[in-house]
């Protein structure tokens, strides 16, 4: 079944606090400027900003009063709609998400998700920052909504409630980690031993309103493992991969600003196609994340496969380098084929 991909929530509600972006802009600012203005032109300026609020808010109401379309999700508290053409605020922050098929891209302005600990009105609380080198562990977090609450209710995304990728911020030691969820909404995995170093946490998600609005979100946060920390240089450019004796190899040429498919295939070591399995709902799970900044690449598998190929949709979001971390699953068990990735 083709299930929707983990950056395209098909509803977008808007989170509540993206009214704030509708704030009117103050009065006073009309009375502004170098040259001083007597008391009768400031009241004058005052009365008219009134007036200018009045008709905004005024406006901002109809919309929240226009007869509702059965066909679209209920107006959220912002009287913001997924149907309203884009035009609606959203809150600062904001991952890039789909409405209507138009993709939207708030915050770190280019695509690339991860880059903060809150947004969209949400907040990644991890309990434990710090780490123990060289020790197996337990990482435990909970997603927070705008009043502090512990968030509870997920959608299942790609057979997972919540996806967790940690990696260490030379873009080694990567781990793709499906973590359970308590009844207070803390979340915990177990960890194994990490080298020292500074580590990054994603947590992806998608949570569900009361009025079943979805809203995608991806947050970062740092961990620390204390202890000696030499970072690795990246692996050169490759567009193949060993690992455990699969070689996964793609073909296909990023391009920023662009979706431009990339189709994998796994072979085994008598270089024939390997049997690949379904593995969270799909023949392959892609990540993508930047070098510098370690922003977060969602990218979209096809739900079939072409033949023996997998093909996943990358949009670039800037020239630079990534490593791509694709997991698949033959026999059982799933392995992860790293490309280093060179956007011209
Ligand atoms: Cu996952």
């Amino acid at each position: 079944m083709p299930e929707s991909s983990s950056g395209t929530s098909g509803t977008g509600v808007v989170p509540d606090d993206a009214v704030a972006g509708a704030t009117p802009p103050r009065a006073g600012v009309a009375a502004g400027g170098p040259v001083a203005v007597d008391r009768e032109t400031l009241r004058l300026a005052l009365v008219v900003g009134g007036l200018v609020l009045a008709v905004l808010l005024g406006f901002g109401l109809g919309r929240m009063n226009a007869p509702a379309d059965p066909a679209r999700p209920a107006a959220t508290a912002s009287g913001a709609t997924a149907g309203d053409g884009g035009m609606h605020a959203h809150a600062p922050g904001t991952g890039a998400h789909t409405h209507d098929g138009a993709s939207v891209t708030q915050g770190g302005g280019d695509g690339a998700a991860g880059l903060s600990i809150t947004s969209a009105g949400y907040t990644l609380v991890p309990s434990n920052a710090e780490l123990t080198a060289g020790r197996a562990g337990e990482l435990r977090f909970q997603i927070r909504d705008d009043r502090r609450r512990a968030v509870t209710r997920f959608a299942v995304v790609h057979d997972k409630p919540m996806h967790v990728i940690v990696v260490r911020r030379d873009l080694s030691g990567y781990l793709h980690l499906h973590p359970t969820m308590a009844a207070d909404g803390t979340w915990s995995v177990p960890l194994g031993p990490l080298d020292p170093g500074s580590w990054r946490m994603y947590a992806d998600f998608t949570t569900v309103a009361d009025d079943g609005g979805q809203v995608a979100v991806v947050l970062g946060a740092d961990l620390a493992a204390p202890g000696a920390y030499r970072p690795r240089p990246l692996p050169a450019a490759a567009t193949s991969a060993t690992v455990d004796g699969f070689t996964a190899a793609y073909t296909g040429t990023p391009e920023v600003g662009r979706s431009v498919p990339l189709r994998f295939r796994v072979t085994g070591a008598d270089g024939a196609a390997a049997p690949l399995e379904p593995y969270l709902g799909a023949y392959g799970h892609l990540v993508a994340l930047r070098e510098g900044d370690l922003g977060y690449l969602h990218v979209h598998p096809e739900p079939v496969r072409d033949g023996d190929e997998v093909t996943f949709w990358l949009t670039a979001p800037g020239p630079g380098n990534y490593r791509m971390f694709l997991d698949f699953q033959v026999g059982g068990v799933v392995r992860t084929a790293e490309f280093t990735l060179t956007v011209a």
